[in-house]
């Protein structure tokens, strides 16, 4: 009877025979969407000393997660679903679960048992400006220098609670401590720490003098939104009323570079890998990944499909993909391997039991055409090669953004900003033409009248 299926809690599972103890915090994450749940979380439950190493996880755009978990202690089921079967876990790492606003964020990073603090805040949480530097002209990043400086209460954006937050901890002396951005932007360890800095000078700060590591890594596991039909499954398969779900392939990778000053869960027991130079991992990564996402987004939903599956069973669309990494490989440079990563890729983008929605991966959608076809175009160019696909991967974008179909609302200079602002003169012209009319300026003054 699915109506009489109990909550999944810790103490309903001790109950049925599992125990699932709390485990202590030594972990602060920010932004805990699906994502953090399908990777950090199951790497570190996963863990040979897993059980010493709890998350206190605190949401970042959407703050329902927070009620959905913490009635259910932090657990939730991961369905990882292959192309044939789907296996269920109970992962357990989250030992508690807030609001990102809330107090207990600064006092568990403060703490002295707080060895690692993890961010999922998505690439346009960051605030960054052109030149990969914390944008200060930002209306949030400047009132959130205010709010700071007033004692921190109000602010909004997660580089303002990570930096007062760092502050406190510096000032309390509770020793170092390891950041690491889980979020898929180049050198994303010093893009986090060059923003912290930048903040905390603004607010007459010098975090060069903290003792905080910032450690780079590239993440990987594709996890599609939780649908309602996915919780009714769980409930009929497992007997357990879960309302915090995770979809997710059965594929993950986490690769990191850096020190842990304060230690570290022994993720590589879990299948992490720690490398000197993280960079071939993360252009690869970028480029041919979540680079092949917006070629099929774009292509695939100017032509009417809904799912990355859907559109790779599009003979137009596979053949953009091939063609897009044919370029990006290229630029990728020759140090990583390439072929089984396309292959294997292709095998994943082609699960039709992962519904993928393409709607999904199109939002913020100008910074990660900055961030995974720029650099590819730029490569391109820069080699003397044909850059044809990248080009048509941009003005499949504008040929969407006519068409309503992504960044409704958003106006057409907040697009430009995102995308060519301080590129050199060259490539953001090629830009331009390849988009046009959208980021031209005739464009934008006859969209603005
Ligand atoms: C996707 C990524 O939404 C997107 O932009 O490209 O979320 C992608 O699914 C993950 O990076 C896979 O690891």
């Amino acid at each position: 009877m699915t109506d009489a299926a109990p909550r999944l809690t810790r103490a309903a599972m001790l109950r049925a025979g599992t125990s699932l103890p709390v485990p202590p915090v030594r972990i602060v994450h920010l932004g805990v969407g699906g994502f953090h749940r399908a990777h950090q979380a199951w790497f570190t439950a996963r863990a040979a000393d897993g059980e010493q190493w709890g998350i206190a996880a605190f949401t970042g755009r959407s703050a329902d997660v927070a009620e959905r978990l913490a009635p259910q202690d932090g657990l939730f089921t991961l369905v990882q679903r292959g192309a044939t079967a789907d296996e269920f876990e109970v992962v357990g790492s989250i030992a508690e679960v807030h609001e990102a606003s809330s107090p207990r964020f600064a006092e568990l990073v403060t703490a002295p048992d707080t060895a690692v603090v993890t961010l999922t805040i998505t690439e346009a949480g960051y605030h960054l400006d052109a030149a990969g530097a914390l944008d200060m002209t930002d209306p949030d990043i400047a009132h959130d220098v205010d709010a700071v400086r007033r004692g921190g209460a109000t602010a909004r954006t997660p580089i303002a609670r990570l930096t007062h937050a760092l502050h406190l901890r510096h000032e309390s002396g509770a020793g170092p401590v390891a950041v690491v951005s889980c979020d898929n932007l180049p050198r994303n360890g010093r893009a986090v720490q060059g923003a912290v800095a930048r903040f905390a000078a603004a607010c007459g700060w010098d975090a060069t003098r903290w003792p905080v590591s910032f450690v780079a890594t590239s993440v990987d596991r594709i996890t599609p939104r939780t649908t309602p039909a996915d919780t009714r499954e769980v409930e009929q398969e497992t007997g357990w009323r879960d309302e915090g779900v995770v979809v997710t392939e059965p594929f993950a990778d986490w690769t990191m570079s850096g020190m842990f000053p304060a230690g570290r869960p022994r993720w590589e027991s879990a299948g992490a890998r720690f490398v000197t130079d993280i960079e071939p991992y993360e252009r690869r990564k970028l480029l041919v990944l979540n680079g092949g996402h917006l070629v099929l987004a774009f292509g695939g939903l100017l032509r009417g499909h809904a799912t990355v599956a859907d559109a790779m069973r599009d003979p137009a669309c596979r053949d953009a993909l091939e063609r897009f990494w044919a370029e990006a490989v290229v630029a990728v440079g020759g140090d990583i391997e390439t072929d089984e990563y396309c292959r294997a890729l292709t095998e994943r983008f082609e699960n039709a039991r992962i519904a993928h929605h393409l709607s999904q991966i199109a939002v913020d959608t100008a910074t990660k055409l900055r961030l995974r076809i720029v650099p590819v175009l730029h490569a391109s160019l820069a080699g003397g090669r044909d850059p044809r696909a990248a080009l048509d991967v941009l003005s499949d974008w504008a040929a969407c953004r006519r068409a309503g179909l992504i960044e409704k609302g958003r106006p057409p200079e907040e697009l430009r900003t995102d995308l060519i602002a301080g590129l050199d003169a060259g490539l953001a012209a090629t830009i331009v033409t390849a988009t046009e009319p959208t980021l031209h300026p005739a464009a934008l003054a006859e969209e603005s009248t």
